[in-house]
């Protein structure tokens, strides 16, 4: 049955044109005879979403009849940005709707820019996991995400007078054509209340009579592959109020708090948590944890229970990723449910929960780890408590058979914190519990091993394991690169690169071709020019396209080191105004752009935007400088301006302070691109240099085993005389707004923790290199070709093929295509 039926859509222009049209008239209730571009983009939207929603269906049937293994990636966070071009692009069909469209007289570039993102999360972690969903789609795993459906997502930030305030990101307002309501899939999520013993068929078992009722109601996002018909799905849940408790509320006539409890359900997915640092144990935050676990674990039971009635064979068929610990009390609930209401004995389910979690940590830090209070998750999900408990006592009494009474290192492991705040340990849960423990670069895998769970290596060594992150290139070169796109299937001579992104070391031939080395300038033009009228239009400063497009942008944080970024510029605009012409003439002109959102409590790094805003005030207005320096802040950067800012970048600065950065996957992106790296070793970078060798690169700084040693010597060591000048022209007020500017300063000259002093003059050693190699365009652009050829190794295409064979072991399930000719 499934290869004859290629669904009742058909993809020719026409046909494309009659469903715009159908949907400006039926969906959007316009007239099809008048309709603006927005319009025209929800009906666009709409019938690629009926497309999807074919597919989707096609797939989910096809997992039904073929009952495959599946995984389950739970994340608290995605990033997804737009879908109308990543989903043409995958469905194959771009060019068809591109003319359908024109010949209604509509672009499709400008339709596509009048999507909204969708920031449902705050970083790298949240978009590794949308690129991981666009790689699972694409290799035909039997895969689906879950997550919650935040109405606010990540704030959009706003600069008034270079201070950075946030706005709310109603992102729903205009409505959301991609996904679909599920009125029928909804559960129900309890709450608070006790638990009491009850005597069931002649057997002790615990009984949870909750305190509050939520309902969870799906919301389904399909996700398409390439070159598969594979679609899979992203189901995100949402509050709603639920009926079995409210009527009795109601009945009682108390009308106006029956109300207000029914909204207070809806915002336990309102708003998504704007911190990406620490764990701060707020209620709201474990009510959003326990609830998209609760809905999801319901689901995935039910979806098994459909095909299968003994719990032995879960495993077989189940694997559930936790992304970073913030899904982890997933592993609890799996044991309630399968305790309490499946009624298998305690050690036969915790032997089966033991063989079906992944855990991947994204933290470098022990003070990123979550810690629950004990009171709070005791009062808001009282049988869980019990069941950690359980878990622990179980725990350490088998390590006490193992590793004796050694009590510091009991103490140390236990997933219980006796602190003045007794804790939860959700990491310590996590790293119990699964059968494999991650880190997300080889460096950040060491660092696991020896630092943050040393004693439980020493304990399981075969648990962990070196999932190396990675991007898709779909998203950050078909859809965002297009020129690059068609030089490189041009170049590689076929469009296999998109689905086996190792084809790019075929580049590496032509490297030194005269003719693939002026069409590859020409693609790096055509993106800064792109990218410069962006910056003209939001910020209305002119930049050079001849000058180095020098981009730093991620989340603004003192381990990113954007403040060295800063105190770089500022010596080289120092340095600028204290040459004579003949000198200027001779150096390379930059255009730096910074761009990235802090956390609303953070001040420091709010302080950091401040900055650089007052630096940019200064340089961009001095005509001593002219076009030799600009410096630009990006407000708001999110992935769809990563979209216009990666492509167009000739540099790209990743300056975590060694040892900081897990892996880091914004590198990634701007290596694809052929943008060259100006980079601590740290992170994935460490990996990016055996791929590409540190000839192609800009490394500087203290290695990762040198921080210790550097931090000890403190405050006494000698900040060299470079960085004292930009601090002292900081500090004098030549930026203005001294005052506020002293404690940054300060940081820098006292403790120095991050080592931005230590670290400085071999900064502008690689900046120095850098412009260097700038000036010769030969050998930039041959650079530049090699770090493209180098980044197969940093497709997610690979990392979710690494988790498949080696954590989750699950096969593809491909529903026969087309596309398979
Ligand atoms: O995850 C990042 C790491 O800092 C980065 O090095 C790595 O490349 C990336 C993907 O593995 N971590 C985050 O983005 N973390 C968060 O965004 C976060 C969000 C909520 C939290 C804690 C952390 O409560």
């Amino acid at each position: 049955m499934f290869g004859l039926m290629d669904g009742f859509l058909k993809n020719d222009p026409i046909s494309l044109q009659k469903d715009i049209l159908y949907h400006v008239e039926y969906t959007v209730a316009r007239s099809r005879f008048s309709f603006d571009d927005f319009e025209a983009y929800q009906a666009l939207a709409h019938s690629v979403r009926d497309r999807l929603i074919e597919r989707s269906h096609d797939t989910q049937l096809f997992f039904k009849r073929k009952d495959p293994k599946r995984v389950y990636f739970l994340s608290l966070e995605f990033l997804m940005g737009r879908s109308l071009s990543n989903s043409v692009i995958n469905l194959g069909i771009r060019d068809q709707y591109a003319e359908a469209l024109s010949q209604l007289g509509f672009e499709f570039e400008v339709l596509a820019e009048q999507e909204g993102d969708a920031a449902l999360g705050n970083g790298g972690l949240a978009r590794l996991s949308a690129c991981q969903m666009d790689s699972m789609a694409t290799l035909d795993y039997p895969a689906w995400g879950y997550g919650l459906r935040y109405q606010y997502g990540l704030f959009r930030q706003v600069i008034l007078d270079g201070i950075q305030h946030e706005q709310p990101d109603f992102w729903l307002n205009f409505g959301n054509p991609w996904e679909t309501e599920r009125v029928h899939v909804t559960y129900p999520v309890k709450f608070y209340g006790t638990v009491e013993e009850e005597i069931l068929n002649g057997e002790k078992c615990n009984v949870w009579n909750p305190g509050e009722l939520v309902e969870a109601v799906a919301y389904d996002n399909p996700i398409p592959g390439y070159g598969t018909r594979n679609t899979i799905t992203l189901r995100l849940w949402a509050g709603k109020p639920s009926d079995q408790r409210d009527m009795e509320a109601f009945n009682t006539g108390d009308y106006i708090n029956a109300l207000v409890s029914r909204q207070k359900a809806e915002n336990i997915s309102s708003v998504l948590y704007p911190d990406d640092r620490s764990y701060q144990g707020k209620e709201l935050r474990l009510k959003q944890q326990y609830f998209f676990v609760s809905a999801s674990i319901q689901d995935i039971i039910r979806r098994f229970k459909d095909a299968h009635s003994n719990f032995d064979e879960f495993p077989d068929k189940v694997a559930l990723q936790l992304n970073d610990t913030h899904p982890s009390l997933a592993i609890v609930e799996v044991m309630r449910v399968l305790v309490d209401e499946e009624h298998l004995d305690w050690h036969k389910a915790w032997d089966i929960v033991c063989k079906l979690f992944s855990f991947t940590i994204h933290a470098v830090i022990a003070e990123g780890l979550e810690k629950i209070p004990v009171d709070l998750l005791g009062s808001l999900l009282p049988r869980h408590l019990q069941i950690i408990y359980d878990i622990n006592f179980n725990f350490v009494e088998e390590l006490k058979k193992r590793i004796g009474l050694d009590y510091d290192r009991l103490s140390r492991m236990s997933i219980v914190e006796e602190a003045a705040v007794k804790t939860i340990r959700m990491a310590n849960l996590s790293v119990v519990c699964a059968h494999t423990v991650n880190g997300v670069s080889t460096v950040h895998s060491e660092l696991l091993k020896t630092k943050l769970f040393k004693d439980f290596y020493e304990l399981w060594p075969e648990k962990f394991q070196c999932m190396t992150n990675g991007v898709t290139q779909r998203r950050w070169i078909v859809v965002s690169n297009p020129s690059l796109c068609a030089l490189l299937s041009k170049w590689l001579g076929t469009e296999a690169w998109i689905r086996n992104v190792d084809l790019l070391t075929g580049l590496r031939e032509y490297a030194d071709d005269a003719d693939l080395q002026q069409e590859w300038m020409m693609v790096k033009k055509v993106n800064k020019m792109r990218l410069a009228e962006y910056i003209e239009a939001m910020s209305g400063v002119k930049v050079s396209l001849d000058a180095m497009f020098d981009v730093q942008t991620k989340r603004i944080h003192e381990y990113k080191r954007q403040l060295l970024n800063i105190l770089g510029i500022i010596h080289r605009y120092d340095c600028i105004k204290n040459m004579d012409k003949s000198q200027q003439s001779k150096v390379v002109p930059r255009v730096c752009i910074i761009g990235g959102k802090a956390a609303p409590g953070y001040e420091v790094a709010k302080k950091i935007i401040k900055l650089c805003h007052a630096v940019a005030e200064k340089i961009n207005n001095d005509s001593d400088v002219g076009d030799l320096l600009k410096l630009v802040f990006i407000p708001d950067y999110n992935v769809s301006l990563a979209e216009v800012v990666i492509p167009g970048a000739d540099l790209s600065q990743h300056l975590s302070t060694a040892g900081h950065e897990a892996s880091g996957t914004g590198s990634m992106k701007f290596l694809m691109n052929g943008c060259l790296l100006l980079a601590t070793e740290d992170g994935s970078t460490v990996e990016i240099v055996e791929e590409i060798g540190a000839e192609n690169l800009f490394l500087f700084g203290a290695k990762i085993h040198e921080v210790p040693e550097l931090r000890e010597k403190g405050p006494a060591h000698d900040v060299p005389l470079q960085c004292a000048r930009v601090l002292r022209l900081i500090r004098d007020g030549h930026f203005g707004f001294q005052d506020y500017f002293q404690s940054l300063c300060d940081s820098v000259e006292g403790e120095d923790f991050y080592l931005l002093s230590s670290d400085f003059g071999s900064y502008l050693e690689a900046q120095a290199a850098a412009d260097k190699a700038f000036a010769d365009p030969k050998k930039w652009t041959k650079m530049s070709i090699l770090s493209t050829a180098g980044s197969g190794r940093f497709s997610s295409d690979r990392t979710i093929r690494d988790y498949a064979e080696k954590s989750w072991g699950i096969e593809p399930c491909r529903f026969p295509s087309e596309f398979d000719g």
